[in-house]
């Protein structure tokens, strides 16, 4: 699988002008898995912390297509990271067994694309269980 993989800003393009507006396009050479489900969040209040998880097996690029998220992550070998995404052409990609805690600005929408269907046993919710699985 992805045992050594760590989180990385994805640049994709930006196609367009000021005057005209601007596209961006996720294809599969920029993808580092083949995409399986897409969700999307929104709504989200700026109080609210959302993800306080990690997966198992689940591989992830969230996109903020407005507003900001603030991701931190939390690799397997203990080293985390902030990552701001404020900007539309860019996601960020989470491998598997990385912890994530995730805030939203009052206008954030996020979408994302999972190497995976929903699967609620993929799921590790509780902290201390994510430390002595990867100790
Ligand atoms: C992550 C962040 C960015 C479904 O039924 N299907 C789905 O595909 C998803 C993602 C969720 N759900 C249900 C399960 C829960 O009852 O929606 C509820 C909230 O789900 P969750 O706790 O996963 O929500 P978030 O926003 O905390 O986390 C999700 C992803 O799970 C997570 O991996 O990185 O979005």
């Amino acid at each position: 699988m992805s045992e050594n993989r760590i989180p990385y800003i994805i640049e994709f393009p930006k196609i367009g002008s000021e005057n005209l507006g601007f596209i961006s396009v996720a294809e599969k050479e920029l993808l580092p898995f083949e995409v399986k489900r897409v969700y999307w969040t929104y709504h989200t209040p700026e109080n609210v912390e959302r993800g306080r998880h990690a997966h198992y097996e689940l591989e992830q690029i969230l996109i903020a297509t407005t507003g900001t998220i603030v991701v931190t992550i939390e690799t397997p070998k203990g080293i985390r990271t902030e990552f701001t995404l404020d900007r539309p052409n860019i996601g960020l990609y989470i491998p598997r067994m990385c912890w994530r805690d995730i805030r939203y600005s009052a206008n954030a929408s996020q979408v994302c694309l999972a190497n995976m269907e929903y699967d609620e046993a993929d799921y590790i919710r509780d902290y201390d269980q994510f430390k002595a699985l990867t100790a």
